[in-house]
């Protein structure tokens, strides 16, 4: 491997000594210490000339599908944004090269995180070095992001888009950097949450879970149980039609969230919750009351009847078709506000749906409430409420994700005045939600029990994209700045200052972002 990068690398400099002289270019100074990175990278090394992204630029790649599969990706993100289109492993633009980017495997001890990189600008060269694809493809999003909005057409006789030289060594602070999306509540359509997924994908976030059921709606086809849909997919908040996934639709969302280095993680949130369920297929309620379509937002007055053995079949069945098309290594079981569950039956429902997700081949996610059970240390617990759930989850081993609804919850309102969202965990303003340091939020919790952090979007008051976008964005940013950055670079004011000159990248996206005056937005 090593060697083929050393063939590579001597071919490309003999072409570019072969070359006829190129015209020295004289570039402005720039300064790749200040440009706005988000998440902020762990090292930064300024060297204050330009690379000029232009027309003569290729991208050559590793001989690795994976590679291959970035580069293109950049060429595409470069195309959208400049209009340059740049080559991939073309082997008719071998030689000679003016400019390259080069996407390669490397293994050295800086890059020691599966997704860490290094990235490398100089005048004629560019190079992104990692382990592995998903790390290239970090390292591409913080490439896009020094690509500037506007060329440069004043230095050759074609535009050039400066990109600041230097050095970037990076790499994740946490291995789980996670958003939620409920589409349970409202629907939002495949394409719909395929703008939320390449918008995730630009902050280097790597996880995307669903909420795909509650007591609203049911959103994923389930081929042995078809009235789930048919009936528990035709409701939502407010009465609108709901909708759901069909097997085909959910596997296109995985596909574009592998290709973006996302995992889909997928969430059937039982034994509370579960109206439309039971809707559907009556036999699996538990509460004893007559079921009725529910359009409300009351949460805990439903649930599966935890002492049947057909209720478990069902949700093997469930769980196996699930699983089947979710190549991640994550099933979620909700677990969460089971209020009318039997606490004894509860218990025995966490246990029992353990070794279900576990014989179907995934490690189980629960919410905090699942800590109450005797679980196995290999089961992840989402804390969004109870601190000590979460301590005693770690007393025992499991790893534990970081939602807390005060500090995450991307659905609380930002001040009194938000047109969407809640307010029972409290207003979550732009600041408050980024300034506080994930490693000590839970006093006692080690930070090796720390698995990630992950900011749930619940939609009772959010219907379609731009409505998402209010609530998403800016927070989710500052998120993925916390998930990803070492705390000593998670400073407001610099932060606050970096975001502002996102609103280029936010408004090509056409992003309905929510314009906090606590930013100085750059138009
Ligand atoms: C609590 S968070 C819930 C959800 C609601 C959310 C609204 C959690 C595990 N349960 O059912 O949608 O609050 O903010």
């Amino acid at each position: 491997m090593f060697k083929k990068v050393i063939v590579v690398f001597l071919a490309m400099l003999i072409f570019a000594a072969c070359q006829p002289e190129k015209k020295e270019i004289l570039y402005p100074r720039t300064d790749l210490s200040n440009a706005p990175l988000i998440p902020k990278p762990v090292k930064t090394v300024a060297t204050h000339s330009a690379f000029g992204l232009d027309q003569n630029t290729v991208i050559k790649t590793t001989s690795d599908k994976g590679f291959e599969k970035v580069g293109h990706f950049l060429s595409e993100k470069i195309k959208w944004q400049t209009g340059l289109q740049i080559p991939v492993n073309d082997p008719t633009k071998d030689e000679p090269y003016q400019r390259f980017i080069y996407i390669s495997h490397a293994d050295t001890i800086e890059l020691k995180k599966p997704e860490s990189y290094q990235l490398y600008i100089k005048q004629d060269s560019i190079f992104i070095n990692s382990s592995t694809a998903a790390g290239a493809f970090r390292g591409v999003q913080t490439l896009r992001q020094l690509i500037p909005e506007k060329s440069n057409d004043t230095l050759t006789d074609h535009p050039l888009w400066l990109v600041p030289t230097g050095k970037i060594i990076d790499g994740p602070r946490f291995e789980f950097r996670g958003t939620m999306l409920d589409v349970a509540r409202h629907f939002f359509t495949v394409e719909e949450v395929k703008k939320y997924i390449d918008l995730l994908a630009y902050y280097k976030y790597n996880m995307l879970h669903l909420h795909l059921s509650d007591d609203q709606g049911w959103r994923i086809e389930i081929k042995s149980w078809p009235k789930l849909t048919e009936v528990g997919g035709s409701t939502e908040v407010g009465g609108g039609d709901g909708g759901f996934y069909t097997q085909e639709d959910f596997k296109e969302l995985v596909d574009y969230a592998a290709e973006r280095h996302i995992t889909i993680i997928p969430e059937i949130d039982m034994p509370g919750h579960t109206n439309a369920a039971s809707l559907s297929y009556p036999f699996l309620n538990g509460n004893g009351k007559t079921l009725k379509p529910y359009t409300g937002t009351r949460v805990g007055f439903s649930t599966f009847a935890t002492n049947k053995d057909t209720v478990y079949a069902f949700l093997n069945d469930v769980v196996r078709e699930i699983a089947s098309i979710s190549p991640g290594p994550y099933f979620h079981i909700g677990g969460d506000e089971s209020h009318v569950t039997p606490k004894k039956g509860y218990i025995h429902f966490v246990e029992l749906m353990e070794k279900i997700v576990r014989k179907h081949g995934k490690t189980m996610i629960g919410w905090n409430e699942i800590a109450q059970a005797d679980i196995s240390s290999s089961s992840v617990v989402q804390l969004w409420k109870e601190k000590k759930h979460a301590l005693k989850a770690a007393q025992n081993g499991s790893k534990i994700i970081l939602s807390s609804a005060e500090k995450a919850y991307l659905d609380m309102k930002y001040d009194s005045l938000s047109t969407y969202g809640l307010d029972w965990a409290g207003h979550i303003p732009v600041d408050s939600a980024y300034a506080w340091n994930p490693e000590t939020y839970i006093e006692g919790l080690p930070k090796e029990s720390i698995l990630g952090i992950e900011a749930p979007l619940w939609s009772e008051t959010i219907s379609n994209s731009p409505e998402l976008e209010y609530l998403a964005f800016p927070r989710a940013i500052g998120y993925s700045e916390l998930a990803w950055s070492i705390q000593e670079h998670c400073d407001w004011n610099d932060y606050r200052k970096r975001l502002a000159r996102h609103t280029p990248y936010l408004e090509r996206m056409q992003v309905n972002y929510y314009p906090t005056k606590l930013v100085d937005w750059k138009k």
